[in-house]
């Protein structure tokens, strides 16, 4: 059995992501941009600013300085975190929560690997300040997924090889980051359908089945 399960945060144990999606449609709406679904999925599990670039690749006005991207970013973030507000305990699913609570009462080591840096806000919205037994984020990193710098020390703040850990995840750039770590991985959502996910998932609590069989 694997001795840690390191979850991505948002897409998979919460979905931040609608929120993400709204505040990134005003920055593009300040830029003229048609912003779409196609274009948020590209934005899963990348960082802030790699988000904004995937964002400007639909941009056709006068070219940004580096000042100006920052200052996108900067307001994506306050809209985000405004929106964060709407955000309580019941936005964790009994499904999530009670999953989780089986696998750990089964030994296993739990942690956070997540490309936000908003990751311990989220979590104490949700009420899991301290739940996990370490928090890998967008604070303690130089580079976000595909790189697999998150997973690597998530792994490391458990004291455990990644080779003893699953990866959980619901976008293709965290599946190839667990990949390039040596991690097995478990894919929700679009990430189900990738060719480099260890084992495609229904539902989170297909997690106690997987965990079980092995
Ligand atoms: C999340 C989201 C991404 C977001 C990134 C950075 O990653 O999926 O869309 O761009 O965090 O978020 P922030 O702007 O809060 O630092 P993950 O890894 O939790 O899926
Ligand atoms: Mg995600």
């Amino acid at each position: 059995n694997y001795q840690g399960i390191i979850f991505d945060l948002d897409g998979v144990i919460c979905h931040t992501d609608r929120y993400h999606f709204l505040a990134w449609k005003q920055i593009a709406d300040q830029l003229g941009i048609n912003f779409d679904d196609r274009i948020n999925d590209r934005m899963r599990g990348v960082s802030r600013m790699d988000s904004l670039e995937i964002l400007l690749e639909e941009y056709h006005g006068e070219p940004l300085t580096a000042a100006q991207k920052v200052a996108l970013a900067e307001k994506k973030n306050q809209l985000y975190v405004g929106l964060l507000q709407n955000m309580g305990e019941a936005d964790l699913s009994e499904e999530v929560r009670k999953t989780m609570d089986t696998l750990r009462s089964r030994g296993r080591k739990l942690a956070i690997g997540s490309s936000s840096k908003n990751t311990k806000l989220i979590l104490k919205r949700l009420g899991l300040t301290g739940y996990f037994d370490a928090v890998s984020d967008g604070t303690n990193i130089t580079r976000s997924k595909p790189d697999p710098e998150v997973f690597l020390c998530a792994a490391q703040y458990l004291g455990l090889c990644p080779g003893k850990c699953l990866v959980v995840e619901d976008a293709k750039a965290g599946i190839l980051a667990a990949k390039a770590g040596g991690f097995d991985s478990a894919g929700l959502g679009e990430a189900a359908a990738f060719a480099f996910v260890t084992y495609p998932l229904q539902s989170f609590s297909d997690l106690l089945k997987l965990d079980g069989n092995r």
